[in-house]
C-alpha cells in the first residue's frame, strides 16, 4: 500500500518550484501614494466578556450535513479547513459528529464510572476529576469516515472542508486514564475498555486497554477552555492518533472487559470487506495523510506569479517526517518544510512557494511518517482495499488548476482531464 520512493528533484521545468524562496519573490506590497495622514481613530467598542470573531469573518463557519432527511441530530458539522491556517482549530469551528444530538448534561450530576474487571469499581464527579493531575497535548481528531467521498468513481466538486473536514486539531488537557485504571485496579486479563457516552446515540465502543493506558486522557479542556457542549462537555475520551469514534463524548462509563463489546460501531460500522475476502475490523489508528488546503477547490488563483501552497499532514502512527508536494500530478516531488517540528498524533502545517505560470497544474501532497508509512496514491489505495470500502480513506488528493486559475478536485491520473 506504500507509494514508490520519492523521485530525485527534477531538472528545472517551466512549472518548477522556487527552491530558494525569498520574500522578494512573493512581494505583493503596493506603493504608498501621497502623504499618509493617520489621525486618531474615534472611540472604539466597549470590552466584551467573551470575544467573537471579527464581523468580516462571519462567513467562516462549519458546514452542516445531515445523515437522514428531517432528523437534525444525526450528521456532522464540518470544519472549513480551507479557510483556516496553523494547526489548531478554533473551538467554535471544531468539527462535530453526532449520532443522537448534543445532550443537555448537568455537570453537577454527571458521574464517570469505572466498572467491570476491576478490584474496586469507582466513580468520580467532575469536581473530583478536576483535582487530579492533568496533561495537555496537541492532537488531531479525525473521523474514520473522513474523506470517504474519495471512494466515489468521480471526484466530488466540493470545498476541501466539506470532503476532508471531519478533521480538526486542538490542544486537549485532561486526566491521564492510567491514573484512574490503576486506582480501580484493573485486572491484567482485561484487554479491553468499553466506553459509553450519555447521549441518545448511546455510543458504546471498545478500546484496547493497552492503548487506553498508554495515551488515553479523560479530556476536560479543549484549547485552554472547558470542552464545548457539542464536543463532549463535561468530559470525553481523548485518544491521540486513534479514530474519532473511540473518542466517546459525554463519557459516563468505562467497563474493563476481557473482550470487545462487538457494538454496532465496531461491527455494522467501521468494519469493511477487503478484496481478498477478509474483513478489516478494529482498525484503530488513523493512517498517514496530508491535504493541500490552499489552493483548493473553489478558490481561484488571482493570476500567474508566486503563490504559497499550504496544507496539513498527520498520522495516527507517529509524527510526520516529511511532506512532498508535486505540481505536475506526481511526476516530480519537492519537499515542503513544516512550520514546526512535528509532534506525534498532531497536525503539522507545511508550506511551499510555487511560481504558477498560468498553465494547467495538478497539485498534490504526499506525507511520510516517522514509522516510514507513505501516503498512498489513489490507485494504490483502491488496489489494496478494493471497492467495498468507506472508512480510512487516506489517498493523495489532487487539485487541478485551470488556466484561468479556477481550482477543481481531480483524480489526476489522466493528466489534465479536468478541463
Ligand atoms: N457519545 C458520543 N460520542 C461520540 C460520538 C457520538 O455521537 N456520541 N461520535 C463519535 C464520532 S463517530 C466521532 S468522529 C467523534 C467526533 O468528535 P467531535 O464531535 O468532538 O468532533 O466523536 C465520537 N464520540
Ligand atoms: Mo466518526
Amino acid at each position: 500500500m506504500t507509494a514508490p520512493p520519492a523521485a530525485p528533484d527534477p531538472a528545472p521545468t517551466r512549472r518548477r518550484f522556487l527552491h530558494q524562496a525569498t520574500a522578494a519573490a512573493l512581494a505583493g506590497g503596493a506603493a504608498v501614494q501621497g502623504a499618509v495622514a493617520d489621525g486618531p481613530a474615534p472611540a472604539g467598542e466597549a470590552f466584551q466578556p467573551y470575544g467573537q470573531p471579527a464581523p468580516a469573518e462571519a462567513g467562516v463557519q462549519r458546514r452542516i450535513g445531515l445523515n437522514h432527511r428531517g432528523l437534525d441530530t444525526n450528521g456532522a458539522a464540518w470544519t472549513p479547513l480551507e479557510q483556516l491556517d496553523g494547526t489548531i482549530t478554533p473551538n467554535g469551528l471544531h468539527f462535530v459528529r453526532n449520532h443522537g444530538g448534543t445532550p443537555r448534561i448537568d455537570p453537577a450530576q454527571h458521574r464517570l464510572r469505572l466498572i467491570g474487571r476491576v478490584r474496586q469499581p469507582l466513580q468520580w464527579s467532575v469536581d473530583a476529576l478536576l483535582r487530579y493531575p492533568r496533561r495537555a497535548q496537541q492532537a488531531f481528531l479525525e473521523c474514520a469516515g473522513n474523506s470517504s467521498a474519495g471512494w466515489f468513481e468521480e471526484p466530488v466538486q466540493r470545498p476541501a472542508g466539506l470532503v476532508h473536514g471531519l478533521l480538526s486539531g486542538a490542544e486537549w488537557a485532561g486526566v491521564p486514564l492510567a491514573l484512574l485504571l490503576d486506582e480501580a485496579g484493573v485486572d491484567p486479563q482485561a484487554g479491553w475498555l468499553v466506553a459509553t457516552g450519555g447521549d441518545a446515540g448511546a455510543m458504546h465502543v471498545s478500546v484496547p486497554m493497552a492503548l487506553a493506558r498508554e495515551r488515553g486522557l479523560i479530556g476536560l479542556f479543549q484549547n485552554g477552555e472547558r470542552l464545548r457542549p457539542e464536543n463532549g462537555h463535561p468530559m470525553r475520551l481523548v485518544l491521540p492518533g486513534l479514530k474519532g469514534v473511540l473518542w466517546v463524548k459525554w463519557l459516563n462509563t468505562l467497563e474493563a472487559s476481557d473482550q470487545p463489546a462487538m457494538a454496532r460501531n465496531e461491527t455494522a460500522r467501521y468494519t469493511e470487506p477487503l478484496p481478498d475476502g477478509r474483513v478489516r475490523q478494529f482498525a484503530m489508528r488513523m493512517d498517514v495523510k496530508s491535504l493541500i488546503t490552499s489552493p483548493s477547490h473553489g478558490q481561484t488563483l488571482p493570476g500567474p506569479g508566486v503563490h504559497e501552497i499550504r496544507g496539513l499532514a498527520w498520522s495516527g502512527h507517529g509524527a510526520i517526517r516529511r511532506v512532498e508536494v508535486s505540481v505536475d500530478g506526481g511526476k516530480h516531488w519537492t519537499e515542503a518544510p513544516l512550520d514546526a517540528p512535528a509532534q506525534a498524533h498532531a497536525l503539522s502545517r507545511f508550506r511551499l512557494p510555487w511560481r504558477w505560470d498560468g498553465q494547467p497544474a495538478l497539485l498534490q501532497s504526499r506525507a511520510t511518517d516517522d514509522r516510514g508509512q507513505v501516503q498512498p496514491a489513489r490507485e494504490a489505495l483502491l488496489a489494496a482495499r478494493g471497492r467495498g470500502g468507506f472508512y480510512h480513506y487516506n489517498a493523495i488528493v489532487t487539485w487541478a488548476v485551470a488556466p484561468h486559475g479556477a481550482v477543481l478536485h481531480s483524480y489526476g491520473q489522466d493528466g489534465f482531464d479536468a478541463f
